[in-house]
């Protein structure tokens, strides 16, 4: 520890501003690239702490996600792929916060609050995306890394979901898979393939994708993959970082909050076209139909198809398993009603943000969590993959139900359960639609979106809207609920919301009602009484 002062005496990674940081779990910290440094070599020095605490693999991932590319940002990952615990959200920020003359303190406070063992040997396994601040963002991490002899392993550039793989790869010694990324695509490639057997009658299912890679890390992988798929995918990869700007027009987060297709994806007549983030942790769905109508299958849509699919594939299998989908506020209201009425499958609405979302959903057998913006995944128990595995090993029984336990296997091994996977998620629908025979117009006719609008709102402190019923409600400033009830009960079938911004300095509005142009009008009025 003691070597961190002759770092900052050499004034490489001294603080350089007064503001205080927040540090959040799901987000880690984000902000411009060029005031990161510090930050990244800070969050280095708490990474080789938090493996110490854990006496595991950590990961961190120096990534900005959607956000435009003069960004960077950095987050840790937990052993088995999860967010670091909340109970370190404070110390985080401490860490990140304290003064230079301050931070070997900080550093030993840290040792003491969790009763570290410093001696143990730490293990940080890390990755970057596509930015270009990012390698020196990783020399940073590196600085800070090499001061503690710890076992340090660079994978260069990789998606978010990657490195949340490889970290749980080493700490489950190969049960999960091979940490390295041509385990990573052996892996799904493997399971997708056994789905995707030729089939003679595969309905109106067909198996090509168009691709916008955002400009970032998936697009790069995307091509890896592909060629582990052989033929049971073509894919047509755009914004492949060639020429575009990371995120700019384009990418999951631009394609959902616009509603229109990204540029540089030369969409054609019910092509099924799909958009990734900038980190590749998120995808979304879209096509034009025969009328030029622009569709947009969202992480909602995604829910509603992989729960349908894989609940009837648990009664195939003959199992009593408790299948549930996790939602946040921004799930769209028609495919809560479809989830509890058509699938009859419990959905339960947490708060914003992966760690909430994984919590809840770790809670079912089998938990489906998706947020709207195309981010989530699905978990599989213990207790459910041993079920499974039982039907599908067992000598006697009933054939289908053991056929429909084979084919729960290779899902399983088709997700990437440690986190969103832009990559893993497109497999996993791309194999539904084609166990299913659909087009991506069949999986949109299940249910009608409601129109819906989402906007942001800079205010002066946006930490004075504090919320409640998983964000559904505010409690402060007073008055503003009460102001969005009655704005609210102009609209028919309308509901909205507002929320300050855990990763961005604004205020999120989201309105829904039965046209687009009510749902418009009802979000401009709700930020109009925010602002
Ligand atoms: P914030 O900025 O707190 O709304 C955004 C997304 C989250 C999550 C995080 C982490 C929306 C409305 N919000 O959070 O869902 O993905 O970023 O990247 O999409
Ligand atoms: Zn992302």
């Amino acid at each position: 520890i003691s070597s961190v002062s002759v770092i900052l005496r050499r004034n490489i990674f001294s603080r350089r501003t007064e503001k205080t940081f927040n540090f959040t779990e799901s987000a880690g910290f984000r902000g411009k690239a060029v005031d990161l440094d510090w930050i990244v070599f800070r969050v280095g020095l708490l990474s080789v702490l938090y493996s110490k605490y854990k006496k595991a693999t950590v990961g961190v991932m120096i990534t900005a996600s959607h956000n435009p590319e003069p960004d960077n940002g950095v987050k840790v990952v937990g052993p088995m792929g999860e967010m670091m615990e909340g109970s370190w959200e404070l110390s985080a920020t401490e860490l990140i916060n304290s003064r230079d003359e301050d931070l070997e303190l900080t550093l030993q406070q840290t040792i003491n609050n969790f009763c570290i063992d410093a001696t143990w040997p730490a293990s940080v396994y890390f990755a970057r995306d596509t930015r270009p601040s990012s390698p020196m963002l990783a020399e940073a991490l590196c600085k800070a890394l090499e001061m503690f002899h710890c076992t340090v392993k660079d994978y260069g550039i990789l998606s978010t979901p990657q490195l949340h793989y490889m970290v749980r790869c080493d700490n489950t010694h190969g049960s999960y898979g091979v940490p390295t990324e041509a385990g990573y695509y052996e892996k799904l490639s493997k399971a997708f393939l056994a789905i995707m057997q030729p089939e003679s009658n595969k309905g109106q299912y067909i198996a090509s994708v168009m691709i916008d890679g955002a400009n970032g890390v998936g697009a790069l992988k995307a091509a890896d993959i592909s060629k582990y798929l052989k033929h049971s995918l073509s894919m047509s990869i755009f914004n492949d970082g060639s020429h575009g700007k990371l995120n700019y027009k384009c990418g999951a987060d631009h394609v959902k909050v616009s509603q229109t297709a990204p540029e540089g994806v030369p969409v054609e007549l019910a092509a099924r076209c799909l958009s990734f983030d900038g980190d590749a942790d998120r995808v979304v769905y879209y096509y034009i139909d025969e009328g030029g109508k622009f569709s947009l299958l969202d992480g909602d849509k995604i829910a509603t198809l992989v729960a349908g699919f894989l609940n009837e594939m648990v009664v195939a299998s003959g199992l009593n398993l408790k299948l549930g989908v996790v939602q946040t506020a921004y799930a769209n209201g028609s495919s809560t009603n479809y989830i509890s009425n058509v699938l009859k499958v419990p959905v339960s609405c947490v708060s914003t943000g992966v760690k909430h979302l994984h919590h809840r959903a770790a809670d079912y057998d089998v938990g489906v969590y998706f947020e709207a913006n195309g981010h989530g995944t699905v978990l599989f128990s213990d207790k459910a993959f041993n079920m499974i595995r039982k039907i599908s090993n067992a000598e006697s029984g009933d054939t289908c139900q053991k056929e429909a336990a084979d084919k729960l296997l290779s899902f399983v091994d088709v997700v990437n359960q440690t986190v969103g996977d832009a990559i893993s998620d497109m497999l996993l629908v791309e194999a539904i639609l084609h166990e299913r025979g659909w087009s991506i117009q069949q999986w949109n006719d299940l249910y009608n979106d409601l129109p819906n609008r989402q906007m942001k709102v800079k205010v002066r402190e946006r930490t004075v809207i504090v919320t409640t019923d998983a964000e559904r409600k505010t409690t402060a400033p007073a008055g503003l609920q009460d102001r969005i009830d009655e704005i609210v009960s102009k609209y028919p079938v309308a509901r909205a919301f507002v929320r300050p911004s855990g990763t961005e300095d604004i205020v999120r509005v989201y309105a829904e009602s039965d046209t687009q142009e009510k749902a418009d009008s009802l979000a401009c009025k709700v930020a109009q009484a925010v602002y």
